[in-house]
């Protein structure tokens, strides 16, 4: 999962600075932590959800409900913002930003047991 759009969200969103993110994209247990509101010790899909929708709202600078690449430009390439963008219409809206990380959710959950561990 290291080339998801989920690792860089995470990292811009929880805060990271990009430097280090880029040098250490995989996201390690200790991230995962902060995503474990219930810290019963997994990261289940409505946890990992809601991390994403606040991701969202707070990548949308202008509150139009879409994500601009201007507004991302520091966070996806433009060919994540490309594969993100799944009509092509040249803008993220929070169903294309959240079906692409739930997809990530479901690659990264080996055990298909919907908990990230
Ligand atoms: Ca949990
Ligand atoms: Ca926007
Ligand atoms: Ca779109």
């Amino acid at each position: 999962m290291h080339k998801t759009v989920f690792a860089a969200a995470f990292f811009f969103i929880a805060g990271t600075s990009l430097a280090t993110a880029q040098q250490a994209p995989a996201i390690q247990e200790g991230h995962l932590n902060q995503l474990d509101a219930d810290k019963d010790g997994g990261v289940s899909r409505a946890e990992y959800q809601s991390f994403m929708t606040a991701g969202f709202a707070k990548l949308d600078a202008n509150r139009d409900g879409f994500l601009a690449q201007g507004e991302v430009s520091t966070m996806l390439t433009p060919d994540q913002f490309s594969s993100l963008d799944a009509n092509k219409d040249g803008r993220v809206s929070r169903n294309e930003f959240l079906n692409q990380v739930m997809k990530d959710f479901a690659s990264a959950d080996r055990g298909g047991d919907g908990q990230l561990k």
